[in-house]
């Protein structure tokens, strides 16, 4: 008889774990990394059954995954939309499967009544806290900056490049002379460098605008190829706070980053909760804060206190 009680028990336990569905970008950057690590040990710890998709940043495999969690009937779905157009359909399907959407880190064009909520940073001020940062810093005289873009289309590249230029258009001798995607990745922020530095050659770029840590990474690995000290001849500021953007500001290689949150998971799974327990319908975006960190914050125990969270 006890026996059959605690199987019975744990039966009934088992049943009542959630089931969500997450349709993850992919892993382009550290942070993408870090996001992924703690979606995960969020989910263990709250005994949710997390069903994992990547999608090797391609919206049509992020379409299907989210079709594929409909079928399956699962109880919700996050997603880390890698664009912000082209959504409507699935999300309506969702919808009519009573299936509660949560967006994690980017944004869509979407109607909000297709999403449960939305967390994440605000971007735009994300790109006018670097842009003040070199407005600040900038050596004497004139600064050409060359910028290196995230993933066309998606929410952050569009509104860290809004935030940066609202920030430097009302300095002095600061201009964007060369702006590309990188695609968010250390080898797309290498290859868009070098060809800057090429095109460039016998112009000085005083600046380099990433919109993520990994490209500003792949760029110092370009610059130093190029006989040139990144963080000295070349200021870099860029965004994400990655481990490993620490480690460079301790070489002076890199001058500022913004910090981005990789904890996206802990308020999604909040609201998922309070939602499943009683229909409690939460904000339409939940925002993380962001901060800025340059070489005068102690990098190496940035570096130290990051190194172990999955990037
Ligand atoms: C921003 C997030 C971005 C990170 C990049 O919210 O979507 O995607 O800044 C990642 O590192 O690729």
């Amino acid at each position: 008889r006890i026996l059959l009680t605690s199987a019975a028990l744990l039966a009934g336990t088992a049943a009542s774990a959630q089931t969500v569905g997450f349709s993850q970008i992919g892993s382009e950057s550290g942070w993408r990394a870090a996001e992924t690590t703690l979606t995960r040990q969020e989910a263990e710890a709250r005994g949710i059954d997390l069903r994992f998709s990547d999608a090797q940043q391609r919206q049509e495999n992020q379409i299907a995954a989210i079709r594929s969690f409909v079928a399956q009937g699962v109880d919700a779905i996050l997603l880390a939309p890698v664009v912000a157009t082209g959504w409507d359909s699935v999300l309506e399907e969702a919808a009519e499967a009573d299936i509660p959407v949560v967006l994690l880190d980017r944004r869509v064009d979407s109607s909000e009544d297709l999403y449960l909520t939305a967390v994440g940073s605000d971007l735009v001020h994300e790109g006018e806290v670097a842009g003040q940062w070199l407005v600040d810093n900038k050596p004497e005289g004139e600064c050409r900056v060359v910028e290196l873009q995230g993933t066309t289309g998606s929410s952050p590249a569009i509104d860290r490049a809004t935030g940066f230029r609202n920030a430097i258009d009302g300095a002095e001798g600061i201009e964007i002379v060369r702006s590309q995607t990188g695609d968010f990745t250390r080898s797309g922020g290498k290859e868009v460098m070098e060809s800057f530095l090429q095109a460039e050659s016998g112009n000085e770029i005083c600046a380099l605008y990433a919109h993520n840590d990994d490209m500003a990474l792949g760029a110092i690995q370009a610059i130093n190829e190029a006989g040139m000290n990144p963080g000295e001849d070349i200021l870099i500021v860029s965004i994400d706070a990655v481990p490993d953007i620490f480690q460079a500001m301790a070489n002076g290689d890199a001058n500022a980053t913004v910090e981005l949150t990789p904890n996206m998971s802990g308020p999604a799974f909040d609201a998922l909760e309070a939602y499943w327990a009683d229909g409690t319908e939460p904000e339409k975006f939940i925002q993380t804060e962001s901060r800025l960190y340059t070489q005068d914050d102690d990098p190496m125990a940035e570096y130290e206190a990051r190194k172990d969270l999955g990037y």
